[in-house]
């Protein structure tokens, strides 16, 4: 019996070992896949941007402007500052009322910010006092609370996380001189507070993402971004994790500019790509015109373009991050609850032809027509935003000579014919819900 033991810790030994030190980095590709495949087929999730600034919401000393950057924007002193945390004590937050709203709304997937650019933790952290259980007089560990709504929902749970942090001295940035403080040591600051607080986060709420930023400061390079990297997933296997762990993503344009960058994804910020790409990537948008809570903004979408938004990034073969910024009373702003809802009711009925989908490379025709299919191909779908008559006409996809034409939404299946190359659907006098319509045709 000992020696089998003995073997068993031996070969425990030796295969931990080996994935403390494997370099994910040169995963294959078909295991790479494997691990994105739920991410990429859930193309729908929900980014929440909430902390300290939506106590001010954008206005300080009576000026507007900053949003989640209202300590940058108004060169706030770090002292100021740390008074909102305070009067941060959102007594109506209740998570599983936002799961619900995101889950409604269709989102497969809930990403939040555990800690912004102004460095303040959202959970109940070890690593330091300038958090939610010791600054504030809330004491509520909100991760724990929304990472179990999350797993009770069977939504996924991901966390944004700044690299950049204007609260711990040594994360001081050349960049932010106003925030300067003497000799800050970097290096310091990432090994002893930014690393262990990941660590933390990854051990107590079990996130699925790990969407990074804040990353354009010079005092982080694409070295230390692949070595972050690898540390994550030794910590977390499964773990997807964004372009902006390090240096390589262009901009607001997001996707990477060199081969090989750390990161899983491409983050196109307020914009969509272009063209179709077979990279992933995930195009990440506000509902108004901020991140953060502003309680002057009243620049909300229409659900028509968010409709819009989400066949037309699921078409380009993309994810749709979509943000709310809740109150500093724990409240998601009420017209976004009425267009988040206005969404899955659209989901309700066409919700088919985006989950499980893959883009084309002809994802479009004209500027009313998108295109997308199953993941195994047996299936397209053209979804359409605008109607001439009772009937829809596109040629860049032909359905199958005597397959069914079906309208998602309508139970019988649609007259349809060829003329000149071109299809023609007759569609029904009355069209199941808004915004737009989709026909199911074996290509
Ligand atoms: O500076 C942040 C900003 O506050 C917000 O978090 C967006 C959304 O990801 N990202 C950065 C701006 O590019």
């Amino acid at each position: 019996m000992k020696k089998i033991n003995l073997l068993a810790i031996v070969m425990t030994l030796l295969v931990s070992h080996a994935f403390a030190q494997k370099n994910y980095l040169q995963e294959s590709k078909a295991e790479k896949a494997k691990r994105m495949q739920w991410w990429d087929d859930a193309t729908f999730g929900m980014f929440i941007h909430w902390g300290l600034y939506a106590v001010p919401a954008g206005e300080y000393n009576g000026k507007g402007g900053g949003a989640e950057w209202i300590m940058e924007t108004h060169k706030i002193p770090v002292s100021a500052y740390e008074k909102f945390a305070g009067q941060f004590n959102p007594q109506q937050f209740n998570a599983k009322e936002w799961v619900r709203v995101a889950k409604d709304a269709g989102a497969k997937y809930i990403v939040i910010t555990s800690k912004h650019h102004d460095g303040f933790s959202i959970w109940d952290s070890k690593i330091t006092n300038y958090d939610i259980m010791d600054a504030s007089p809330f004491k509520r560990d909100i991760l724990k609370e929304l990472s179990e709504a999350c797993k009770a929902a069977g939504i996924q749970f991901g966390l944004y996380h700044s690299i950049m942090d204007w609260h711990q001295p040594d994360a001081k940035s050349k960049d932010y001189p106003h925030q300067s403080t003497e000799n800050p040591d970097f290096a310091k600051y990432r090994d002893e507070y930014l690393k262990p607080q990941l660590a933390e986060l990854i051990k107590k709420y079990n996130p699925s993402i790990l969407w990074f930023d804040g990353e354009w400061i010079p005092e982080w390079t694409e070295e230390q971004g692949k070595d972050l990297y690898n540390y994550l997933r030794r910590l977390k296997p499964s773990l997807i994790i964004n372009n902006r762990v390090g240096k390589g993503r262009s901009g607001m344009q997001g996707m990477n500019k060199y081969e090989n960058a750390a990161g899983d994804f491409g983050t196109p910020e307020q914009e969509i790509l272009k063209n179709a790409s077979q990279d992933y990537w995930e195009s990440c948008m506000t509902l108004n015109n901020n991140w953060g809570f502003v309680k002057n903004d009243n620049n909300w979408k229409s659900t028509q373009t968010l409709v819009d938004n989400l066949v037309d990034i699921t078409a380009k073969g993309g994810n749709y991050l979509l943000n709310i910024g809740p109150s500093a009373e724990g409240l998601i702003p009420e017209p976004g609850v009425v267009r988040l809802a206005e969404m899955g009711q659209w989901m309700k009925i066409n919700s088919e032809a985006i989950y499980n989908t893959k883009g084309l490379n002809n994802y479009k025709e004209g500027e009313h027509i998108r295109f997308t299919s199953s993941n195994n191909g047996k299936s397209a779908y053209v979804i359409f935003n605008k109607v001439a008559g009772n009937e829809i006409k596109f040629s860049l996809l032909t359905p199958k000579a005597g397959s069914k034409v079906y309208l998602l939404g309508w139970d019988k299946p649609l007259a349809w014919s060829i003329k000149d190359g071109t299809t023609v659907v007759k569609l029904p006098a009355e069209l199941p819900g808004s915004f737009a319509w989709t026909l199911k045709i074996q290509p």
